[in-house]
């Protein structure tokens, strides 16, 4: 499927890229300055193309970048990633291209003493790379981008709530029955609604579990919404990606701003309650 998005993209890349250059070959210019091995320069260029397209989707296929993947809502989020990741070869295999062919092709044989000619880009090339550069955009912000939130933030049913207070440079975490935790235990297959806060006058933070993918601001003042299924016991001790991490650089112990997350089993969790009501 994705492979199939990046080979439509190139053709439809190439496509725009054979109308601008007639188009811009249509546009009067001095003899001088034409390049008569212009068809040469293109279709090894082409051929480039082809080649660095194929080695980024081969490489992006190939790769696992993701931490273990714990909560319903992460599955979209690496959707997302993928997606976009394959969308991205065709246009990163085009500036390669380009680039490499133009740096073996005119580097200069002795030190240069002086600046190439400036060139302005004119005609219709700028024009149609612009647009379709601007449509690429916005057509990844619409899908996976406000798609995904919408479909992430769509079921809000929830069997508890969390309370979850980041500030310069702690995470605590407010549960139900009325105590206060230093480490983030949930159950296993049960769906929470995080409230996410940092206190007046503290700066903004971003509640972010790797595992869970979910990442959001807690912001002084307002509380912020997550829901979360966990569906993967785990520990933090064993495995980074079970921490609430601060994802907003907010000051000195900004990277040490982390809360130990446990998913356990519920008889596990129902313990873990009953002891820490008694303290
Ligand atoms: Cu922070």
């Amino acid at each position: 499927m994705a492979v199939i998005i990046a080979a439509v993209l190139t053709v439809v890349v190439g496509a725009l890229g054979v109308l601008a250059l007639v188009l811009d070959r249509r546009a009067p210019r001095p003899a001088g300055e034409r390049d008569n091995n212009l068809n040469k320069h293109l279709v090894t260029t082409g051929l480039l193309w082809v080649v660095f397209t194929a080695l980024a989707l081969l490489g992006a296929v190939a790769m696992n970048p993701f931490p273990t993947v714990a909560s319903t809502e992460a599955a979209f989020s690496d959707h997302a990633f993928r997606l976009m990741t394959y969308m991205g070869a065709p246009i990163f295999g085009l500036v390669m291209a380009a680039l490499v062919y133009s740096l073996l092709t005119w580097r200069s044989k002795s030190q240069p003493t002086e600046d190439g000619p400036p060139i302005q880009g004119t005609g219709a090339i700028p024009v149609i790379w612009l647009v379709l550069t601007t449509a690429l955009a916005v057509v990844v912000m619409i899908y996976p981008g406000l798609t995904g939130l919408a479909e992430m933030r769509r079921d809000q049913t929830h069997e508890m709530v969390v309370k979850v207070t980041g500030q310069r440079w702690a995470w605590s975490a407010e549960y139900p029955d009325g105590f206060t935790s230093a480490e983030l235990v949930l159950p296993v297959n049960r769906r929470v609604k995080f409230d996410i806060t940092a206190p007046d006058g503290d700066v903004l933070h971003s509640f972010w579990v790797p595992a869970f993918r979910t990442k959001i601001d807690a912001v002084p003042g307002m509380t912020t919404v997550a829901y979360i299924t966990p569906t993967r016991v785990g520990d933090g001790k064993d495995d980074a990606g079970y921490r609430v991490q601060c994802a907003e650089l907010c000051g000195l112990a900004h990277s040490a701003m982390a809360m130990n997350v446990r998913v356990v089993e519920q008889a596990e969790y129902d313990q873990w309650v009953a002891a820490k009501g008694k303290k």
